[in-house]
C-alpha cells in the first residue's frame, strides 16, 4: 500500500487500547439509547479501528475531496460501532452520541449521510456492496487514486445482490475494492450455517474472482498486516475473510445470537464495563505505561 494511501499510523499499542475504550463506548451508548446492535457491533470494532485508524485516506479535513478513500458500511445495522469511530476521528463532537435515538436527532439507528463522516445510508443488507461497486468503477474511470472498503455481514451474503456485484466487481477488474466479511457465523436468529448455509465461503469468493486472504477480524496486528497488503493481485477486487466471535470482549456476551440487539441490564452493563477496564489495565501492564 503506498503511503498516500494512508492516515496517520497509529502503533499497534495504541490501536488495541482504542479497540477497548470503542467496546466501552458503544456499550453505555446503546445502554443510554434503550437500542443499538451489540453483537454485531462488539464483532466488527476491530475492523473499524484499523481502518479509521491505520487505513483509509480519510478525515474530516478531506472528508470533501474527490480523492478521499470511501468507506461504505454495509452491514449498517452495526451503527453505533461506525458512531464511535468516527466521533474519536473527530466528524463530530462525542457528546453528539449521547441524542441517539432521540426525536429529532441525526442519529438514527441505521447511518444516513446526515452524520458527517458518514458515506452512504445503509441498513437495508443487501445493498453496501452493489454501491461500493459503483464507486470503485466511477474511479476506475475517472482515473482517481482513491480506494473503496466496505464492510458485509456474514449473515447478509444470504441477498443475492451480494453475488451480483462481485460478478461486476470481477468483471470491471476492480482491484480498487477491498470487501471485508464479517464472518461471526451468528445472524439474527442463529448459526449462518443452519439458516442457510454459506460454506465453503473463501472458495465461492474465489470462484467469483476476488483475491482472497483470511484473517483473525478481532486481532489488530493480524488486520494491519492484511490491509497493508491489499489489493492482493493487480486486476482482482480483494476479499478479507474476517473471522471474528459476536459479541467479543465481554465473556457473557460472546457468540450468542440472543445479543443480537439485546440491551445490558444496569448489572450486565457494570460487569461488561469492568471486564474492559481490567482488559485495558492488563494491556497497560503489558506496553510499560501502567
Ligand atoms: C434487507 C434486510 N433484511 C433484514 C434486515 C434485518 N436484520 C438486521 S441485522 C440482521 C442480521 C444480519 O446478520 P449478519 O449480516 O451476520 O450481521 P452481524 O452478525 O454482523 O450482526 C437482519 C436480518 C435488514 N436490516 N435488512
Ligand atoms: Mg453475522
Amino acid at each position: 500500500m503506498d503511503s498516500n494511501h494512508r492516515c496517520e499510523k497509529l502503533s499497534l499499542a495504541k490501536l488495541e487500547r482504542k479497540s477497548i475504550q470503542y467496546r466501552k463506548n458503544v456499550l453505555s451508548m446503546i445502554k443510554k439509547a434503550n437500542a443499538g446492535h451489540t453483537g454485531g457491533d462488539l464483532s466488527c470494532v476491530d475492523i473499524l479501528n484499523v481502518l479509521y485508524n491505520y487505513v483509509l485516506n480519510v478525515s474530516p479535513e478531506n472528508f470533501m475531496d474527490l480523492d478521499r478513500d470511501r468507506y461504505i458500511h454495509s452491514k449498517g445495522h452495526s451503527v453505533e460501532a461506525l458512531y464511535t469511530v468516527l466521533a474519536d476521528r473527530g466528524f463530530f463532537p462525542s457528546e453528539e452520541l449521547d441524542t441517539l435515538n432521540q426525536f429529532q436527532s441525526h442519529f438514527v439507528g441505521h447511518p444516513t449521510r446526515k452524520v458527517f463522516g458518514v458515506e452512504h445510508n445503509t441498513g437495508a443488507l443487501g445493498h453496501g456492496l452493489s454501491v461500493s461497486v459503483g464507486v470503485a468503477l466511477a474511479g476506475k474511470m475517472d482515473g482517481r487514486s482513491y480506494r473503496v472498503y466496505t464492510l458485509l455481514g456474514d449473515g447478509e451474503l444470504q441477498e443475492g445482490s451480494n453475488w451480483e456485484a462481485s460478478m461486476s466487481a470481477a468483471h470491471f477488474g476492480l482491484d480498487n475494492l477491498v470487501v471485508t466479511v464479517d464472518r461471526n457465523t451468528l445472524q439474527i436468529t442463529g448459526r449462518t450455517e443452519e439458516v442457510s448455509s454459506l460454506e465453503p465461503l473463501a472458495d465461492k469468493f474465489t470462484a467469483f474472482g476476488y483475491a482472497v486472504r483470511t484473517v483473525n477480524g478481532n486481532d489488530v496486528a493480524a488486520l494491519v498486516e492484511i490491509f497493508d497488503q491489499a489489493p492482493f493481485e493487480k486486476g482482482k477486487p480483494s476479499l478479507i475473510l474476517a473471522r471474528t466471535t459476536k459479541g467479543k470482549g465481554v465473556s457473557f456476551i460472546e457468540d450468542q445470537a440472543n445479543w443480537h440487539h439485546r440491551i445490558p441490564t444496569d448489572e450486565e452493563l457494570t460487569a461488561a464495563l469492568t471486564e474492559l477496564q481490567a482488559a485495558e489495565e492488563a494491556r497497560q501492564v503489558q506496553d510499560g505505561t501502567r
